[in-house]
């Protein structure tokens, strides 16, 4: 079965349609190399909003089919959240987008092949905040109509990738898929397969900060 709005699960969903598979070793994780960068200094030109909790964990929120009478992938990520028990968690703090964003960030962006500009977040995960598995649905790329097909498949030229902007240190994890990445250095920076779950946390004893892009691609893609 294919349609999106016959699971109860964005996970089982990724499973059951073959973009993810628990129990093989496939190449989730995916590294496209190191960016030369001061981490210190753009760190240092970074201001930050409040922390988030998980926008995705939210019991008591109406959905938005309550909202608007129609079923959106979204959805289907707060209800695997909501299934394996997790209460509103902590996940880190975005970096607010203005005149003083750090111009190193920007030329990265625009230096990885995305075929537009691609959107750029920052977010500091500080000790004891964590993500928790998800599958990204991309929602800010994507149409209203496009998150409410019944197929979440059909177009796999969305990419993300991580840049990790400070050393790795104890404590930091990503999971992408069944594999785990750690240990990088400032600069180092990975994607991942459409439709892989991955997680973060943060149980070290300093922040951890990573510039997230996410954009379209076409197939000269060369990651
Ligand atoms: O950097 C993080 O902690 C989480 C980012 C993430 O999972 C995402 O943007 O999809």
């Amino acid at each position: 079965m294919n349609n999106i709005f016959e699971y109860n699960s964005l996970y089982e969903y990724a499973i059951s349609t073959g973009l993810y598979s628990p129990t093989q070793q496939e190449n989730d994780l995916i590294r496209i190399g190191n960016f030369a960068i001061d981490s210190k200094s753009i760190i240092e030109k970074l201001k930050f909003a409040q922390p988030k909790k998980s926008s995705t964990i939210c019991e008591h929120c109406l959905t938005h089919e309550e909202l608007t009478g129609m079923k959106q992938w979204g959805e289907l990520t707060r209800q695997d959240h909501i299934n394996w028990g997790y209460s509103e968690t902590g996940y880190a703090s975005a970096a607010i987008v203005d005149e003083d964003w750090p111009t190193e960030l920007t030329d990265i962006a625009n230096s990885i092949g995305f075929t537009e500009p691609p959107l750029q977040k920052v977010l500091k995960q500080s000790p004891g905040q964590m993500f928790p598995l998800h599958i990204d649905v991309y929602q800010d790329l994507r149409t209203e109509d496009q998150q409410q097909g019944p197929d979440m498949t059909f177009d796999p030229m969305i990419r993300r990738v991580f840049i990790a902007l400070n050393d790795w240190q104890p404590g930091h994890f990503y999971q992408i898929g069944n594999h785990s990445w750690h240990n990088w250095q400032a600069g180092d920076a990975i994607t991942f397969r459409w439709g892989v779950p991955h997680s973060t946390a943060n149980s070290g004893h300093s922040d951890r900060y990573t510039l997230i892009l996410t954009g379209k691609i076409d197939s000269q893609w060369k990651y």
